[in-house]
């Protein structure tokens, strides 16, 4: 099924438009069929054409448009992208969420929008999917752990969200707050304090790179990925991109945010990806990206992610050490 795009968050939507829920229950079996595999579909998947990917996602094409905002990097295949990932509220492992992200109903899905805006309210995920049209943009992805993928989104700038929103002038920073559902997350380990909490300064939320993504390959985003929406600053380490986002919260303070919370010494508040400046516990100077090949190279890691033309006059008179 093609999700349509365009027309507006104020308007509401047709009933044609929404996908019927036995839709959903079939993709779910589609899931279901890939847990089975487990790990195995990782290193069975290293050999072209022997695991067909489609099994672990939702499956569903979206329409999009190109973007200016593309990098010309080799693609992370699909399948590498959806079953190497962090999302600790399925597990920690990296094979943990494709394995057990099916547990998440991604609809109905509601985002509220509270804080310091002009009309605190509620959005369906589908309005908000419509609100402009989805634009695919091939995007580094530079996680603090030292590897990386190269990854085409599907989404529109957040700051088209946020204008929607209508933030009032006191509001200095942006808070996202994934889904902590007990239902459909039952095993969240202790680690991290649910639910997962991330933040960015209002400029940087508003820097058109900043993405609200609702897919990813042309389809809508599998569950492990982030499902039904999430963020993308890619000049900022991956765990800055809330997955699962239920809130979005405009305030006057910087907001807590839970790796910076979990170890204040080794996550910074703005985590832009920097080569100079070393994690308490490994260096940032190279990555290992992650391609098609079972032997990924490691290549050195570029300042804002390579993105330093677009973000870098945000922190201008920044110590970028003291401000990691
Ligand atoms: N809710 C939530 N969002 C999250 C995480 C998480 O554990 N929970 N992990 C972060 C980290 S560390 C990374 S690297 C990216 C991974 O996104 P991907 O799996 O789509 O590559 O998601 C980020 N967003
Ligand atoms: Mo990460």
């Amino acid at each position: 099924m093609v999700i349509r795009r365009g027309g507006s968050l104020e308007g509401g939507i047709a009933s044609s438009e929404i996908t019927p829920k036995d839709a959903f229950l079939n993709r779910r079996s589609f899931i279901y069929g890939a847990a089975a595999l487990g790990t195995g579909a990782v290193l069975l998947d290293q050999v072209p054409g022997l695991f067909h990917p489609k099994a672990v996602h939702a499956d569903q094409k979206l329409e999009t448009v190109p973007s200016k905002y593309t990098v010309p990097d080799v693609q992370t295949p699909f399948s590498k992208a959806t079953t190497y990932n962090n999302f600790y509220e399925f597990g920690t492992d990296k094979s943990d969420p494709a394995r057990n992200a099916h547990t998440l109903h991604t609809r109905p899905w509601t985002v509220q929008v509270a804080g310091l805006v002009k009309k605190p309210q509620t959005i369906d995920v589908d309005t908000m999917m419509k609100y402009r049209p989805l634009e695919s943009r091939v995007y580094r992805h530079r996680c603090v752990e030292a590897w990386s993928m190269v990854i085409p989104w599907d989404g529109y700038s957040l700051s088209e969200f946020i204008g929607w929103a209508q933030p009032l002038p006191s509001a200095k920073y942006v808070q996202f707050i994934s889904d902590d559902k007990s239902s459909d997350m039952p095993d969240k380990p202790s680690a991290l304090d649910w639910p997962y909490s991330e933040g960015l300064r209002m400029d940087e939320a508003m820097n058109p790179l900043c993405l609200l993504a609702f897919g990813c390959y042309g389809e809508v985003l599998p569950n492990q990925n982030g499902a039904p929406v999430r963020v993308v600053s890619p000049w900022k380490y991956g765990f800055k991109n809330g997955k699962s986002i239920v809130k979005i919260v405009f305030t006057d303070k910087q907001p807590k945010t839970s790796w910076n919370e979990s170890a204040p010494d080794e996550y910074g508040f703005y985590s832009n990806v920097n080569p100079s400046v070393d994690h308490p516990r490994w260096s940032q100077a190279h990555e290992r990206r992650i391609d098609s090949s079972a032997f990924p190279k490691t290549i050195p890691t570029l300042p804002f992610n390579g993105y330093a033309d677009q973000v870098a006059g945000m922190y201008s008179g920044m110590d970028l050490k003291k401000n990691y």
